[in-house]
């Protein structure tokens, strides 16, 4: 995503990020069954049709690859190269999963909910369709819902169509697009995508831990005009309205900081309500730009007390790495 699309409350969809590890896959909707299986009592096969007769929700959810920020860590990790724009905020339409999941009846033993895409790849040497598990409380807690729309239309090919899962406050990688099937597990899932993509590890032989919710940002909107090569920016003397968004999977936000002397001094920046518990919070900090070369920096902290920190931490794939953004900029003639 664009970072001057921070600008919107509701990222357009052409604007939000994407990631997709594979092929996407065409999928015919009059044929398409989702079931849902494994260790249930009845085992369901919904039809979109009946998928959108569900009672229906729509909630705006921020999400964030779990890689954001990887193309800043050194040595830098061999995948996604992101800066600071694997993120993004949409309306998802669809129906609560736990309902569906009483519906077919939890079995005894059971541990974890796997969701199965349809799209299948070779990731690490390792055949596999992309699918991921959620712990069974976390399956039923009532967030996680089955999404079919985006912005109020169908959703778009490569956001997921027919339908996907949308977890709420969970980093990207946890919400499984083309859904194909459901499975109630009684052992923990271990595939590529869960066992050994996904992990914090600060060594090649580490399993490490797992990537779960999301972690406390701010970005700012870069100000004034960039540089078409280097995207180093400029900016006219004068008051100047530093605006970002900031959000957590781990509470609301409760304060944004803004330094323009690359994170010598702070000053705490205005922060508005957002439009969901789930989605980014608006904020903005007034700045008299004097003449001069700064370094422009914003950092958040959750109602959960995680603030982020000005220096990333290393992990050998490069996940979840939410130090302060920076934004260099020359005030000047230009802007
Ligand atoms: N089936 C499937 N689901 C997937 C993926 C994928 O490659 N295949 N990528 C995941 C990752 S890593 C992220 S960050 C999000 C991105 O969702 P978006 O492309 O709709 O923004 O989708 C997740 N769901
Ligand atoms: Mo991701």
């Amino acid at each position: 995503m664009p970072l001057e699309a921070l600008r919107y409350d509701v990222t357009p969809v052409g604007l939000h990020y994407l990631l997709i590890h594979f092929d996407i896959p065409v999928v015919d909707e009059s044929t398409w069954r989702l079931s849902i299986g494994g260790q249930v009592d009845s085992e369901l096969s919904l039809t979109l049709d009946e998928l959108r007769a569900l009672p229906a929700v729509t909630v705006p959810v921020t999400l964030e690859c779990a890689g954001n920020g990887r193309a800043q860590l050194s040595p830098r990790p061999v995948s996604q190269p992101w800066l600071n724009d694997a993120v993004g905020t949409a309306e998802w339409t669809g129906t609560p999963l736990a309902p569906l999941l009483r519906r077919a009846g939890v079995g005894e033993g059971a541990v974890e909910v796997l969701f199965t895409g349809l799209d299948r790849g070779v990731q690490g040497d390792v055949e596999h369709s992309y699918e991921r598990s959620l712990p069974l409380d976390e399956a039923l807690r009532p967030e996680p819902m089955l999404a079919y729309a985006v912005n109020g239309r169908p959703l778009p090919p490569q956001h997921g169509f027919p339908a996907r899962l949308i977890v709420p406050g969970w980093y990207g990688m946890t919400h499984v697009k083309w859904l194909d099937r459901i499975a109630v597990l009684t052992e923990p899932f271990d595939g590529y995508q869960q066992a050994v993509a996904y992990r914090v590890a600060e060594g090649e032989d580490e399993s490490g831990t797992p990537v779960t919710r999301m972690l406390p940002r701010a970005l700012m909107v870069p100000p004034g005009i960039p540089d078409f090569l280097t995207r180093d920016r400029f900016l006219r003397p004068g008051p100047c309205r530093l605006e970002g968004r900031a959000w957590s999977g781990w509470g609301r936000i409760t304060g944004v900081e803004v330094s323009t002397d690359g994170g010598a001094t702070w000053s705490p920046a205005e922060i508005s309500h957002p439009s969901s518990e789930h989605a980014w919070t608006r904020w903005q900090h007034d700045w008299d730009a004097e003449p001069g070369e700064y370094e422009l920096c914003s950092r958040a902290t959750d109602s959960a007390g995680n603030v982020q920190p000005l220096q990333a931490s290393w992990n050998v794939q490069g996940m979840a790495n939410n130090a302060a953004q920076r934004i260099t900029v020359t005030v000047d003639g230009r802007g």
